[in-house]
């Protein structure tokens, strides 16, 4: 060969090499380019999509959280006391609307944990969550794996029957647990006053359970929250009370006293018997019990006025809600509207849920009283029937430093608790739009129960 043949021929090796390795380069490497190209592709995509849907679940959490409560839930228009109490205008301008680290154990007669506007909001025991030695749902293995005293107590304890069966057989538990912390942004139903809380449910009252002793039912389900919040470092609970009785209790008074120690905030009904508790009749309990971390509440309609049924006094009462026709959850995923001191109970105790969410540190006592010193003045309405004077107000409550408030600035009319009221029982009356079951109800349509087996009796 020439020196061109030798040329050309290392040329043509050179190329035949230079091609092999492409193609076996293509093997590894251009596949491989194409799929990355592909995935390249995809990627970007991929990038692009997770941008528009986070940019989408970022948009929907602030439209959500910020906006559109009242939008997506259907219902909202007929829960007047969230209006009237200015809570949009709060978890707009505050930007808060609970936590699931705030518990609230609402002692009632239960709770439909498949409610669709509630199941979600449902306080969950760690301790009975996950699997156990032998691979069993800890949930319902019939062991008490959290060592507390009771079985399976997922989402409560039902003190009536013992067990951790939660149905709600009245309504009032379910309805109670709407306000409070029916869930927003679902597009179903309402939203409750702090639509972003764990709900507790202990239940003390059965209208189907004959022979129980509401009282003492009512004692364990408090030292069953007490217990809870030492054992689980829960760091704000509030018990919600919508109830009540004529009979003080040592051992209740003892009871609300311990739980005071772990630093619980006890929201009470004021009672529903037309009564002013601070000068004649019997008091009412535990809203009467004169402890520091009890805020009593009573009920206004949508003239601001007290209802004709329920309990006031000067310095018995501490605040007065919403509480007529309110509108909230019912068992078998339905709503209906009640009455009473019970549903304005239900707003306070959201309303310290909202403040315990922005105040993590806040003691029972300082959010009592950012409650009850901010509230809308009503010096004629509620003069001589409330502590304060103020009907609740969500915005002001959780404005409460802006407002330049002395914390301890001496409250007017501070003095003991006064020694009568007249009776024990909550009263309400359902929808009658609503082809809700009224169990426990009289012929009437008025409802009552009271945690006295008494009295339950008499009804009967
Ligand atoms: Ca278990
Ligand atoms: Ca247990
Ligand atoms: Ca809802």
């Amino acid at each position: 060969m020439n020196k061109d043949q030798v040329f050309y021929a290392k040329l043509l090796l050179i190329a035949s090499v230079l091609s092999m390795g492409a193609w076996s380069f293509g093997i590894h490497l251009m596949q491989p380019k194409t799929t990355l190209q592909a995935e390249h592709t995809d990627l970007t995509s991929i990038k692009k999509q997770r941008k528009t849907e986070l940019g989408k679940i970022n948009y929907k959490e602030k439209k959500q959280q910020v906006l559109d409560i009242k939008l997506v839930d259907p219902a909202m228009s007929k829960k007047w006391g969230l209006k009237a109490t200015d809570a949009e205008l709060a978890w707009k301008k505050h930007n808060v609307l609970g936590s699931k680290d705030i518990v609230i154990a609402i002692i009632d007669t239960g709770l439909d944990i498949n409610h669709p506007d509630l199941k979600n909001n449902l306080w969950v025991n760690p301790g009975e969550m996950g699997r156990d030695s032998q691979g069993r749902l800890k949930a319902n293995n019939g062991i008490d794996d959290d060592q507390n005293g009771y079985i399976d107590d997922v989402h409560g304890w039902n003190f009536v029957s013992n067990n951790n069966d939660l149905s709600d057989h009245h309504g009032h538990g379910t309805h109670i647990s709407g306000i409070v912390g029916a869930e927003s942004g679902n597009g179903i139903g309402i939203s409750g006053m702090a639509p972003k809380v764990s709900l507790m449910t202990l239940k003390y009252f059965d209208p189907t359970v004959s022979g129980g002793n509401n009282l003492m039912n009512t004692v364990r389900a408090i030292q069953y929250a007490t217990l809870m919040k030492r054992k689980l470092k829960i760091k704000s609970l509030i018990i919600n009370y919508s109830g009540g009785g004529l009979e003080e209790s040592p051992q209740e008074k003892q009871a609300i006293i311990a739980a005071q120690k772990e630093g619980i905030l006890l929201v009470a009904a004021a009672g529903n018997e037309s009564s002013d508790s601070n000068v004649h009749g019997p008091q009412y309990f535990p809203a009467d019990y004169n402890l520091s971390n009890i805020i009593s509440v009573t009920a206004i309609d949508k003239a601001k006025n007290i209802l004709s049924t329920s309990n006031y006094g000067m310095n018995t009462v501490d605040i007065a809600a919403p509480g007529n026709e309110i509108y909230s959850t019912l068992p078998g995923g339905r709503y209906g509207s009640m009455t009473g001191t019970s549903q304005a109970t239900a707003f306070v105790t959201g309303v310290a849920a909202l403040i315990m969410t922005k105040y993590p540190d806040f003691s029972a006592e300082k959010v009592i009283k950012h409650i009850t010193q901010t509230g809308d003045k009503e010096t004629k309405k509620l003069a001589g029937k409330t502590r304060y004077q103020t009907r609740l107000n969500t915005y002001r409550a959780l404005a409460f430093q802006d407002q330049g408030v002395n914390f301890n600035g001496s409250v007017a009319l501070n003095t003991p608790r006064g020694i009568n009221s007249i009776g024990g029982n909550t009263t309400f009356s359902s929808d009658p739009n609503l082809s809700y079951p009224e169990t426990g109800q009289t012929a009437d349509g008025i409802a009552q129960f009271s945690r006295s087996m008494k009295t339950l009796l008499n009804e009967k």
